[in-house]
């Protein structure tokens, strides 16, 4: 016998093909930042906090972070670029800048395209999310879309999940000097999962539990030493971000 197929499921069909879901709502960000403006001027401060201070890492890390432009500014080229590099301050070696969203997500797709200068011992930049409230960590979840320079030698950027549950991740097999698109979508839930993509490419799906009630801020930095290796004496890294793109979810 022949199975009949009815009109309204071809038309359903035919829609989702002509319609991929993804790039019908490409178009339509619930936060995102270009980094368009003037060289040398700071990142948006309607759209991000700039972190400063300088114990991090429960101390282990050597940076201080700062704001006013020190450490993060945008370079003319609708790009913003983070800067970590050996400099006296506040009795500290290093500088650098962190960088985090005033908007937060319950769920949704970050992409975050960046390059990041060639490898230093002691530079570890991160593109990364962060469920509120942090000081729950990591029970609200943190997702990294790209973490690099936990390896030792070169640039190995990897992806992960971190929950009550769950450290799961794995490497990028990319040049994380060239540009690169760098991509998460998640949801919350018990049961919940985080795909990871790069360019476009999914790499890696994990499952991501958190709570229902878990929105997540983007953060953007580079720290220094710690997990990251002894810094290098003469430290001058940096990562530049040609955008943040966060899409909501269907
Ligand atoms: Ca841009």
């Amino acid at each position: 016998m022949t199975r009949s197929i009815k009109p309204a499921a071809i038309a359903a069909a035919v829609l989702a093909f002509a319609l991929p879901t993804w790039q019908a709502q490409a178009q339509t960000y619930v936060f995102n930042d270009e980094f368009n403006g003037a060289a040398g001027s700071q990142p948006d401060p309607a759209k991000w906090e700039q972190q400063t201070g300088c114990e991090w890492g429960g101390g282990a890390e050597d940076q201080c972070y700062t704001d006013g432009g020190h450490n993060a500014k945008l370079n003319g080229a609708g790009q913003l670029v983070i800067t970590a590099r050996r400099e006296d301050y506040n009795g500290y070696r290093y500088t650098s800048a962190r960088l985090m969203s005033k908007q937060s997500h319950a769920k949704g797709r970050v992409q975050v395209r960046a390059k990041m200068s060639g490898w230093q011992s002691g530079a570890w930049p991160a593109i990364w999310t962060l469920g509120q409230p942090e000081a729950l960590w990591p029970r609200h979840g943190e997702l990294d879309l790209m973490e690099n320079g936990l390896n030792g030698s070169r640039w190995r950027p990897e992806y992960h999940v971190h929950t009550e549950t769950s450290g799961e991740g794995g490497e990028y097999a990319i040049d994380p000097s060239q540009w690169h698109v760098y991509e998460v979508r998640w949801s919350p839930g018990a049961s919940a999962k985080a795909s990871f993509y790069v360019d476009g490419r999914l790499v890696k799906t994990l499952p991501y539990a958190v709570p229902a009630n878990s929105p997540s801020t983007v953060l953007l930095n580079i720290a220094v030493g710690s997990y990251a290796g002894t810094p290098d004496p003469a430290l001058n890294s940096t990562m530049t971000i040609d955008y943040v793109r966060v899409s909501a979810l269907p």
